[in-house]
C-alpha cells in the first residue's frame, strides 16, 4: 500500500524510452482517500486559508489557474499561510505536496530569507522542512513530502516566511495538497 514509483523502459533498436509514474495503492480501510485540503489551488481566493492580507491574489504568476499565494516581505515580520484539516481515519499514508517558485533579489547562495514548512498534529509541533533564497530560480518545482504522521489526526499545515532587512525573496506557492491513501 502507499505510493510506489513505477518505471517502464522500452528498448528499441535505435533508441530507448523511459516513462516513470506514481502508483497509489489504497488501504482497504481508506474510504475517503485523495486530496483533503480545501481550495488547494487558491482559485477561490482566501477561502479556507489563513493568510496575510493580499498574499493570495491573481498576479499572473500561478502554477495552475489564475490565483496563487506569495509569502515574503523585507523586515522582521513573519508571514504565515495555514489551513487546518481533519485527516480521514483508515488512511495510513499521506503525501504533502505543493508547487514552489523562489524569486529573490539576494545574489549570494548564503541563506538570508527562509520559508519553513511546519505542522501541528493534534497540537504537537512538527517541523517538516525549509527552503531559502538559495533555492531561487526560474519557474515552479514540486515539493513532495511523506506526511503519514498526519494520518487520522487534526492537522494544521503552515508555511512561514522569515526575511532579513534587505533584498527581498518571494516564495510563490500553488496547488498545496494533502493526499491520503
Ligand atoms: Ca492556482
Ligand atoms: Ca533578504
Amino acid at each position: 500500500m502507499g505510493l510506489h514509483t513505477v518505471t517502464i523502459t522500452g528498448v528499441g533498436t535505435t533508441m530507448t524510452r523511459t516513462v516513470t509514474f506514481t502508483l497509489a495503492i489504497h488501504s482497504p480501510s481508506c474510504t475517503n482517500s485523495g486530496q483533503q485540503l480545501s481550495n488547494s489551488g487558491f482559485e477561490s481566493g482566501e477561502a479556507n486559508w489563513t493568510a496575510p492580507p493580499g498574499a493570495i491574489a491573481q498576479r499572473g504568476h500561478a502554477h495552475t489557474g489564475a490565483w496563487n499565494a506569495r509569502l515574503g516581505k523585507v523586515g522582521p515580520e513573519a508571514e504565515t499561510l495555514s489551513q487546518t484539516v481533519v485527516m480521514p481515519a483508515g488512511c495510513p499514508f499521506v503525501v504533502l505536496s505543493f508547487w514552489l517558485h523562489v524569486d529573490s533579489r539576494e545574489s549570494s547562495s548564503e541563506e538570508f530569507d527562509i520559508l519553513s514548512l511546519d505542522a501541528r498534529v493534534d497540537g504537537a509541533y512538527e517541523p517538516l522542512g525549509y527552503w531559502s533564497n538559495a533555492a531561487a530560480g526560474a519557474g515552479y518545482w514540486q515539493v513532495n513530502i511523506d506526511a503519514s504522521i498526519f494520518a487520522g489526526h487534526t492537522v494544521t499545515v503552515s508555511l512561514t516566511s522569515w526575511q532579513d532587512r534587505s533584498l527581498a525573496s518571494s516564495f510563490h506557492i500553488d496547488d498545496f495538497e494533502l493526499n491520503a491513501y
